[in-house]
């Protein structure tokens, strides 16, 4: 529980100490991610947060470790806050939704690798931390890299921060376990991108976004582009709800060109049995298929999980990955929308249902 608490209203700043506190000073506005890594450095002891753009992506943060009664005035100064047009500073009566946080598990954005600021361009930083959690991906493949593979972009619409992969061997390394074990017992899951691809391997089936094990090396969720025939470009997302499940999937009914940013959503709901895609929020019609759990249910992986695959294949991704967030529940037409809203001034061409 707090001891002391505080809030500024210019700039929005809100403040408060546990009563073992020994106070950390943030000097400017820092994401969620340095606030947290600060939080862990300190002992999770006491923290002022500067808001900005993450605004409720703090508050998220809050309801980890402050009490119901703070929330409570924490969520009156905001609502004052709109009612005044904005009262973070900087973004002057900025409307753009932030993701959405609840049942957000597991969160990589490349604009902010590590939570403070996009890496050097090149290869030189081999790590992807998790914005939830801190747990860190590690990069793999990656040596003497440029445009075709590592960390690229500026930042402008045009050249988005972005993890290139060479679809040769750069993959990102998870951990095993790392995302089956957030993911136990949920009745669903879905599971966001914003990614595009350069190639597809010629008549390859799996051009692979993102593997999880639900059991030994078995996967429990994947999501690829296939390059194969009339389906090449096309994407596939599939799953066991547990390992003697056979592997179940749906291929979206569209077709995406080399190049073409996509914010993908992905639905496993293994409480109806079903798979569905969503592209820039607009959703396809869901595949009933034949899970044997109503829950995600979590064995022994023995395989990491990771961002493209190269377990018994090497069904590598050539292509740009931008963000991914993994919740442990099934997001809602409009949270999709919002999510895809929230991010989509970083790409090109982007207009959200
Ligand atoms: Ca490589």
């Amino acid at each position: 529980m707090p001891s002391y608490f505080q809030i500024y209203r210019r700039p929005l700043t809100i403040l408060f100490s546990t009563r073992h506190s020994a106070p950390i000073r943030l000097t400017a506005p820092r994401s969620i991610g340095f606030v947290r890594n600060q939080l862990t450095a300190s002992a999770e002891s006491a923290f002022p947060v500067t808001l900005g753009v993450n605004t409720l992506e703090t508050v998220a943060l809050l309801k980890r470790y402050t009490s119901p009664i703070l929330m409570c005035a924490f969520a009156l100064l905001l609502a004052r806050c709109g009612s005044n047009g904005g009262g973070s500073g900087g973004g002057g009566g900025d409307t753009t939704p932030t993701t959405v946080t609840s049942g957000l598990v597991y969160q990589l954005d490349a604009a902010t690798y590590d939570g403070s600021a996009f890496p050097a361009t090149g290869c030189a930083t081999l790590t992807w931390t998790d914005l939830i959690s801190a747990l860190t991906g590690t990069l793999t493949g990656f040596a003497g890299c440029g445009s075709t593979s590592g960390w690229n972009g500026t930042g402008a619409t045009a050249d988005p921060y972005r993890l290139v992969l060479d679809g040769t061997n750069d993959r990102v390394d998870l951990g095993t376990g790392t995302l089956g074990t957030k993911l136990a017992g949920a009745s669903a899951v879905t599971i966001d991108f914003w990614v595009r691809y350069s190639t597809l391997e010629s008549g390859k089936y799996d051009n692979n976004l993102i593997y999880v094990s639900v059991d030994g090396a078995k996967a429990g969720l994947w999501i690829n582009f296939r390059g194969d025939g009339a389906n090449a470009g096309k994407l596939l997302i599939a799953g066991r709800s547990q390992t003697t499940d056979s592997f179940l999937e749906k291929t979206g009914a569209s077709s995406f060109a080399s190049g073409t940013w996509i914010h993908l959503t992905g639905i496993f709901n293994f409480g109806s049995g079903e798979l569905n895609l969503a592209y820039d929020g607009s959703l396809e019609t869901a595949s009933s298929v034949g899970f044997t759990a109503a829950t995600y249910t979590q064995g022994t992986a023995t395989a990491s999980d990771s961002l493209t695959y190269y377990n018994a294949a090497t069904d590598y991704l050539n292509g740009d990955i931008a963000y991914v967030g993994v919740y442990n529940r099934e997001l809602s037409p409009a949270e999709i929308s919002q999510n895809c809203t929230a991010l989509k001034d970083r790409f090109p061409s982007h207009t959200c249902n």
